[in-house]
C-alpha cells in the first residue's frame, strides 16, 4: 500500500485509486459511460475497458490506450483526464458533444498494470510487464515488442532479462492478447488506434518495423503535422512526427503497426512530455497544461477521422 489518498486529476493515482475511479465514473455517467473488462493480468489484475459515447447502434470508434510502458505515469493521468473532460464538457462544448454522438471512444487506463503496481511499490523506472517464462528467471516482457508486426526482428531483445524483450512468442503477454482480441474483435468498428506514451514529444505512425510507409502514408504526415500544430498553440509545446523507423528508432512488435496492418488506417503513438529535463518522472505540476496540450490532438484527429 502506498497512499490511500482520493483520486485526483492532477496527481498520478496509484492502481487501488485508479481502479476506484473506473467504477466511480462509470456508475456516476450511466449515459455516456460503461465499464467492461477485457482479461487478467499476469498477476491476476482486472484490465478495465471504458466505453465513452452516447448511445447507438453500430456506432464507429475510436480507441485509446495508456499505461504501455509501468513507468510512463504522464500516461494514465492523460485517460483519466480524457474521460473527466468527456462527461465534463458533453453537451456544453460543440466538438466533443459531437464526436460523442457520432463516435464511441475506448479508452484503456491502464494496460501494464502489474508494472505499473511495481513502479509504486519496488522500483520506480520498471518498464516492462511482471511475468515470467519457462528457462529465464528475468522478469518481464515488453508489450511493445509483443505485437505481431515484424516481431522481434528489429530493435527488440531476445533475452528475457533486456527492457526490450519481445516474449517468447507476439501475443505471448495476457495483457497484450487481451487488447488485441478486443481490436480483431472490434475491426469493423474501430476507425482510429491511438496509444499513449512518454516521453520526447512526438507523434509516430507507422511503420517502426521497418523502413517502409504506410499506403495513405501522406495524409498521415498532413494529419499529424496539423495535429501537432493544434497542440502547441496552446502553450508552445513542440513536437517532432513521423514515421516511428525514422523519427524515433526502428522497432518491431508495436501496437501501433500491428493495428495498422490490420486495417485501422489512422494508428498514432504519441510521446508526450517532456524531453528529457524530468522525462519518465514528469512533475504533477505539469499534467493540467500536458492532458490540456494532448487532448487538443487528440480531438483534431478524431475530427478528422469522423469526416474521412
Ligand atoms: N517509446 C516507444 C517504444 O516502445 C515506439 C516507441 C513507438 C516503438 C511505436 C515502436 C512503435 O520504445 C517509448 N517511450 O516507449
Ligand atoms: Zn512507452
Amino acid at each position: 500500500r502506498v497512499r490511500a489518498t482520493g483520486h485526483s486529476y492532477e496527481k498520478y493515482n496509484n492502481w487501488e485509486t485508479i481502479e476506484a475511479w473506473t467504477q466511480q465514473v462509470a456508475t456516476e455517467n450511466p449515459a455516456l459511460i460503461s465499464r467492461s473488462v477485457i482479461g487478467t493480468t499476469f498477476e491476476g489484475r482486472d484490465i478495465y475497458l471504458l466505453k465513452v459515447g452516447t448511445a447507438g447502434q453500430n456506432k464507429p470508434a475510436i480507441f485509446i490506450d495508456c499505461g504501455f510502458h509501468a513507468r510512463e505515469w504522464i500516461s494514465p493521468a492523460f485517460c483519466q483526464w480524457f474521460v473527466r473532460e468527456a462527461v465534463r464538457t458533453y453537451g456544453s462544448e460543440i466538438q466533443i458533444t459531437e464526436l460523442l454522438n457520432k463516435f464511441d471512444f475506448y479508452i484503456l487506463p491502464v494496460l501494464n498494470i502489474d508494472g505499473y503496481v511495481y513502479t509504486w511499490t519496488k522500483s520506480r523506472f520498471w518498464r516492462k510487464t511482471r511475468s515470467t517464462h519457462a528457462g529465464s528467471s528475468c522478469v518481464g516482457t515488453d508489450p511493445n515488442r509483443n505485437f505481431d508486426a515484424g516481431w522481434c526482428e528489429t530493435g527488440a531483445s531476445q533475452n528475457p532479462c533486456d527492457e526490450t524483450y519481445c516474449g517468447p512468442a507476439a501475443e505471448s503477454e495476457k495483457e497484450t492478447k487481451a487488447l488485441a482480441d478486443f481490436i480483431r474483435n472490434n475491426l469493423s468498428s474501430i476507425k482510429a488506434y491511438l496509444t499513449i506514451h512518454s516521453y520526447s514529444q512526438m507523434l509516430i505512425y507507422p511503420y517502426s518495423y521497418a523502413y517502409k510507409l504506410g499506403e495513405n502514408n501522406d495524409e498521415l504526415n498532413a494529419l499529424a503535422k496539423a495535429a501537432v500544430k493544434e497542440l502547441a498553440s496552446l502553450h508552445g509545446t513542440k513536437y517532432t512526427y513521423g514515421p516511428g523507423a525514422t523519427t524515433i528508432y526502428p522497432a518491431a512488435g508495436g501496437s501501433d503497426d500491428w493495428a495498422y496492418d490490420q486495417g485501422i488506417r489512422y494508428a498514432f503513438t504519441f510521446e508526450l512530455r517532456d524531453t528529457g529535463r524530468y522525462g519518465f518522472v514528469l512533475p504533477e505540476s505539469q499534467i493540467q497544461a500536458t492532458c490540456e496540450e494532448t487532448l487538443l490532438a487528440i480531438k483534431y484527429i478524431a475530427s478528422y477521422v469522423l469526416e474521412h
